[in-house]
Formats: structure tokens, C-alpha cells, sequence
């Protein structure tokens, strides 16, 4: 079962730094006393095991963090805006809508990633103080929270899986026990993709379940349907192995022994999880005597009788997958000792800004990072103006300039605003 939703996410601005300046009674030409700017809130996306759908999320159009608020006088920090953890179930992937990357596989239990990074606070006037200019007018404006949409995709992990031969009575299992209905029928690989499930024991006590395809020997090697489908089972918690005691179709010790030789020669963790084991078709005449030399070969193996058929066993079945689950669920979490955080980067490799050439000595700066800087600038302060120039060459603007052909009297284009260009 696969969920997309689409959505939007904007991380808060940075908070402006102030411009202030000391006004006390002893000090009569106070410095520069203005604050920095908060930080923009976060946006994370955290698993949270309890949900199980991105239905939520389909009819929320945008997620914002807050911004930073701004810096104030006497050299007060603004408050950082509050950061926003999105809950999403196990198996979602995040993409960026626009190129389809990969920015978050979130597969374990409480795992976090940092989707898109709240703005810096800009910082206040007293960080340019110069013997220059002792009382600058200038603070600098917040960044601006990164803003992208995102494509969720939910790749419901199933607690359990249902394995065996082929026609050994997965598919009918399934069925009867939950919602889906996959096709059954006497032939082999009826089923080729995996079904899914969910199983309501009551009303707080679910878990998710999918039938595979049979697997036969050689699945190991790819043989049959192969890799497609035990690189499925890798993901489930809990096996439930359903022999078909009839043997009609093979012995039935033989059949459970290839499985588990198959399983093991693919992963050796597929070997170790555990097993529910089920035999199944006790409707039929010949299953008893079969389950009787099952049990003599395993003597301490709890065998679980069926006939889905039926509907008989089943209930039993069920409830020890249940257990099985929680069990395992409970080792994933004595494991985390720590949350895990992890943190994804999703900047692309693109440069931060690009130079044209438009000829007759007319150059334009390409760059959304600085056209949203430019946005803030007030042009008719000679001090915004100059830390802005100031800014444009840390970032090496003036340099690709020059190395571009500008020269000392040149036009630069930069956003909506004209500038002439110092060597
Ligand atoms: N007698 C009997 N027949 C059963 C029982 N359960 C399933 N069958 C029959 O066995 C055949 C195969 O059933 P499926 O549920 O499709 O088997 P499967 O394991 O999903 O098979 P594949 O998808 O091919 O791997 C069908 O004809 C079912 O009606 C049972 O408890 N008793
Ligand atoms: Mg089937």
C-alpha cells in the first residue's frame, strides 16, 4: 500500500538585528545597543509508531514554523521562533517535490529529520561598530527560513508477513483475518505483489499484515519470485510460516525445512526472526497423520493448527503474532538508548549565484539567495547600501566580477537594483 501527499513547509525568518544606541544618564554619547535577532523556528518530521496514514497531512496545504523576533535595545536577543515536529507514521519518505530527491527515509521508531532549517537572526548594530564609524545605523536583516515542498510517501512496513510454498493458504489467511482481499486460487503464484492488512484484535490492539508470494527452493538465488519479495519480508517484525499439513502437494517437513533454508541462504537476520508456525488445511483427511510426524521431527516447536477454510485456529494465530510483535517492537526500542537524530541536508550543489554578461560593460548577479537579501536593503541609507556591498563581496561576488571582465565603472544588475562596480 502506497500513500503520496503533497505539502509545504517554510521554516521561520530570522528576526531583524536593532539599531539602538545607549541613552543613560552617564553615558551621553552611548554606543551602539541594539540586539540580535531570534532564530526561525525548525521544521522536523518525527516517526511516530501510533500513526499509520498521511491522511492528516492530505488536507494541510502548508506547515510554517515561526519566525525570530526581532532584536531590541539594550543589546536584548530576540526570542528564536518555536520550532514545528511534523508526526508521521513508520516507512515515510520525504522527497523534494521539485527534483524528486531524497531528503528523509524514515524507517526506524522516533527517528528525526531537520526538513528545512530556520533563518539566522540578524545581528544588532553593535556588531559594526568601526573606529571608522563608531555609531552605525546599520543592523543586518534575518535570514530567510528555507521553504521547499515536500512529496511524502508512505510505504506502510507490515508487522508480519505471511510465507510458505506456494497454495499453502497464505492469501486465504489474509482474507479472512482482515480487510483485504486478495485473489486466491489452486494454482501456484497466484499472488505476485504483496497484499496488505490490518488486523484488529480489538479496539487499542492492531497490527499491520501482508501475504507474499510463495517462495520455492532456489528463492534464495531468485529462483520463482525471488529477491522481489523476501526483500519485503526483510521489513516485518514477525513470520508467520503456513505449511499445508494435507501434503498433498509435498511433505510437509520437507516444505518447512526449504523455507527456512531459503530464508537463511538470502539473510542470515531473516533467520532469526521470529516464527509463527501454522499448519494449515486441517480440514483434509491425510493433515493429521502428517501433523502427527511434524510434531515427532519437532518436538519443541509450538505448532499452531488451522483451517483457514475454516475460519478455525485462527484467533490463536493472531494473538501470538500480536505478542511477537510487541516483543519484538520493544528490543527496536531497549536499542535507542538515544533518539536518533538524523539530519539531512537538502541544499543542492547549485553555486549561490551566477554572473551574466550582458554586454556594453552591463553585468547581472543571478542569485534567489540575493535577491531576497537585496529585498531587505533600504538603498536610500549609505550605510545598508554599503554593508550590503560588503556582504555581496564576502559571498565573492566582486571577484567572479572581475574574473568575468568587470570593470571600475561597470553596471551591475543585482535583483531590482542597479550598482556600479569598484575594482
Ligand atoms: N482444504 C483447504 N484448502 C485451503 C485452505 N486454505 C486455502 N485453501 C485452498 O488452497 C488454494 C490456495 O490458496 P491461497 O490462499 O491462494 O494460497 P497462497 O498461499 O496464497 O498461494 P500463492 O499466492 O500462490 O503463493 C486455494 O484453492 C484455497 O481455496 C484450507 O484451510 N483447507
Ligand atoms: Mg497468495
Amino acid at each position: 500500500m502506497i500513500d503520496f501527499v503533497k505539502v509545504k513547509v517554510k521554516a521561520g525568518d530570522g528576526g531583524k538585528g536593532a539599531v539602538a544606541f545607549r541613552h543613560e544618564k552617564y553615558y551621553p554619547n552611548g554606543g551602539p545597543f541594539g540586539g540580535d535577532g531570534g532564530r526561525g523556528g525548525n521544521v522536523y518530521f518525527e516517526v511516530d509508531t501510533n500513526e499509520t496514514t498521511l491522511t492528516k497531512l492530505r488536507f494541510t496545504k502548508s506547515i510554517k514554523a515561526e519566525d525570530g523576533a526581532n532584536g531590541m535595545t539594550k543589546k536584548m536577543h530576540g526570542k528564536d521562533g518555536e520550532d514545528v515536529i511534523v508526526k508521521v507514521p513508520l516507512g515515510t519518505m520525504i522527497r523534494n517535490a521539485k527534483n524528486g530527491d531524497l531528503l528523509a527515509d524514515l524507517t526506524k521508531p522516533h527517528q528525526v529529520a531537520l526538513i528545512a532549517k530556520g533563518g539566522k537572526g540578524g545581528l544588532g548594530n553593535q556588531h559594526f561598530a568601526t573606529s571608522r564609524n563608531s555609531a552605525p545605523e546599520y543592523a543586518q536583516p534575518g535570514e530567510i527560513g528555507q521553504s521547499l515542498e515536500l512529496q511524502l510517501e508512505l510505504r506502510l512496513l507490515a508487522d508480519a508477513g505471511l510465507i510458505g510454498f506456494p497454495s499453502v493458504g497464505k492469501s486465504t489467511f489474509l482474507s479472512v483475518v482482515t480487510n483485504a482481499r486478495p485473489q486466491i486460487a489452486a494454482y501456484p503464484f497466484t499472488t505476485i505483489e504483496p497484499n496488505i492488512g490490518v488486523v484488529q484484535l480489538n479496539e487499542d490492539q492492531s497490527f499491520v499484515l501482508a501475504d507474499m508470494p510463495g517462495l520455492i527452493e532456489g528463492a534464495g538465488e531468485g529462483k520463482g519470485l525471488g529477491h522481489e519479495f523476501l526483500r519485503h519480508i526483510k521489513r516485518t517484525r514477525v513470520l508467520i510460516h503456513v505449511i499445508d499439513m494435507s501434503g498433498f502437494e509435498m511433505d510437509p517437513i520437507e516444505a518447512y525445512e526449504i523455507i527456512n533454508a531459503e530464508l537463511k541462504k538470502y539473510d542470515l537476520e531473516l533467520e532469526k526472526k521470529t516464527q509463527i508456525v501454522v499448519a494449515n488445511k486441517m480440514d483434509e483427511e491425510s493433515a493429521k497423520e502428517n501433523l502427527e510426524r511434524f510434531k515427532e521431527a519437532y518436538p519443541d516447536l509450538k505448532v499452531y493448527e488451522t483451517s483457514t477454510m475454516q475460519h478455525k485456529g485462527l484467533d490463536a494465530v493472531l494473538y501470538a503474532t500480536y505478542d511477537a510483535i510487541q516483543n519484538a517492537r520493544e528490543e527496536v526500542e531497549e536499542d535507542k538508548t538515544k533518539e536518533e537524530i538524523v539530519v539531512y541536508h537538502y541544499e543542492g550543489k547549485r553555486p549561490d549565484f551566477e554572473i551574466l554578461n550582458l554586454g556594453n560593460h552591463r553585468w547581472k548577479v543571478e542569485s534567489e539567495k540575493i535577491d531576497r537579501l537585496a529585498d531587505q536593503v533600504n538603498f536610500d541609507s549609505a550605510e545598508d547600501t554599503y554593508q550590503f556591498a560588503m556582504t555581496l563581496k564576502k559571498m565573492g561576488v566582486d571577484h567572479k566580477l572581475f574574473e568575468a571582465g568587470a570593470r571600475s565603472g561597470d553596471q551591475v544588475i543585482v535583483g531590482s537594483y542597479i550598482m556600479d562596480y569598484q575594482e
